[in-house]
């Protein structure tokens, strides 16, 4: 039933793969053999197109899928998009004494609200770039990774002048002029304003691989948190408001989400086959997120399930004290191979002005393909598993064993191993 030549031969057979959209260039050395290419064992692209994204939206009818007028009457072309930028009048008796207030607010119903080629113009002055992967809290796979380009919140937000009692700066999306679809998310006052060296900044996207952002991908404009979750980067972005209310009050929090968790460093397997001959490679790959902690490795461990095998929940003594082994991680990449044509990777933030080369690799709060590559395992049952260690030393699920804060369960993949036949 099984045709091990012709798994062989599929795998040998490199001409297919893309080597300029690959993560790994040609050029780069990689520690394995040569049964398999660079694109088998790191068979992700580096940026993820921006119709290919795992798309995670809200909505009815979902935004992006208005035509024609529809779409200019919510303000999703370029041409008719708003941006408001408001003072929320909220105060509580004993909670929030005092409003918020800003020298200047901005809306369509004043008939001053920011377009979009305001936006691009402070852009020509304070525009930057960065390279993200897009990871939803709560589904266990990366949704896909862009090199992201805007205006920081910071500077959106000077265009108000003085401000006062303003703790909290939330943001919202297009939500069909129904109250009930609104999907907002929200940052500090502090952590819009005051990006940490060496850190990214919140920003308003404008554009995504260096082309417009599609309304698919949330476009004529989105926010891009950098340090979280997917639910912080609001889609078809048209309204900030500054409030004095200091409570968190994202749309995530109401489903039991932590709405304060950062982007959990975390590996993910991909799916592969699941039967294989005694004695042929088995080839294991996946992705792992960079998250706010950092990356120190990508470890796996092969359990072999015999007889009367019991599942194994993340934190049994069986998985803290397995001996797990040290995944091979791609390479950076030739960068002029991997970005947009044209792209001076000197401009990218995250990466050394002069030189080009980046602050870190993996790229902060960017993703980095793992892979190892079994032999000898006898005919058999078997489970495979990955996990990260970040640069606290705290292995997958660890710190924050809590799949509210990030899905990041550590994931197992079954494979069968056939006795070769006599
Ligand atoms: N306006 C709006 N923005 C949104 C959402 C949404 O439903 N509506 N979903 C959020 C969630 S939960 C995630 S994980 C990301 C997904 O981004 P993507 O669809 O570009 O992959 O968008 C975020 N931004
Ligand atoms: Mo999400």
């Amino acid at each position: 039933m099984l045709s091990k030549i012709s798994r062989r031969d599929a795998i040998r057979n490199t001409a297919a793969a893309g080597i300029a959209a690959s993560l790994v260039s040609n050029k780069t050395v990689l520690a394995t053999t040569d049964e398999f290419s660079t694109e088998q064992l790191c068979p992700h692209k580096f940026l993820t197109a921006g119709s290919e994204f795992y798309d995670v939206s809200r909505g009815n009818p979902k935004p992006f899928s208005l035509m024609g007028q529809a779409r200019v009457d919510a303000g999703l072309t370029p041409e008719s998009w708003r941006l408001n930028v408001t003072v929320d009048p909220f105060t509580e008796e004993g909670v929030v004494r005092e409003a918020a207030e800003a020298e200047k607010e901005f809306s369509r119903e004043a008939g001053n609200a920011i377009t979009y080629q305001q936006l691009k113009d402070l852009g020509k002055e304070h525009g930057i770039k960065f390279i993200k992967a897009m990871q939803c809290l709560n589904i266990p796979q990366p949704l896909g990774q862009g090199l992201w380009e805007g205006v920081p919140l910071s500077v959106v937000l000077r265009q108000c002048g003085g401000m006062k009692n303003v703790r909290r700066v939330y943001f919202r999306g297009f939500h069909n002029n129904d109250p009930q679809q609104i999907f907002q998310s929200s940052v500090s006052y502090t952590q819009a304003m005051e990006t940490p060296p060496g850190e990214l900044p919140v920003f308003l996207a404008y554009k995504l691989n260096n082309e417009p952002i599609s309304p698919l991908r949330g476009g004529p404009v989105r926010m891009i948190v950098p340090w979280a979750h997917g639910f912080k980067s609001i889609k078809w972005l048209q309204e900030i408001f500054l409030t004095n209310d200091y409570r968190i009050n994202d749309t995530y929090a109401l489903n039991n989400n932590d709405p304060e968790s950062y982007l959990k460093t975390s590996a993910y397997l991909d799916k592969g086959p699941s039967d294989f001959i005694e004695g042929e490679p088995i080839l294991v790959t996946g992705q792992a997120i960079n998250g706010y902690s950092g990356l120190s490795r990508v470890e796996y461990w092969v359990r072999e399930l015999v007889q009367g095998a019991k599942r194994l929940d993340d934190n049994s003594p069986e998985i803290n004290s397995a001996p797990w082994q040290k995944c091979s991680l791609a390479e950076q990449p030739v960068w002029s191979d991997v970005l947009p044509v044209g792209t001076d990777v000197r401009s990218v933030l995250g990466f050394n002005s002069k030189t080009g080369e980046p602050n870190s690799w993996p790229l902060r709060y960017g993703m980095i393909s793992f892979y190892t590559v079994l032999r000898d395992l006898k005919a058999g049952r078997y489970e495979i598993r990955a996990r990260t260690v970040d640069q606290n030393g705290f292995a997958q699920p660890e710190p924050r064993n809590i799949q509210k804060s990030g899905k990041n369960a550590i994931q197992t993949r079954r494979i069968t191993i056939l006795p070769r036949e006599k």
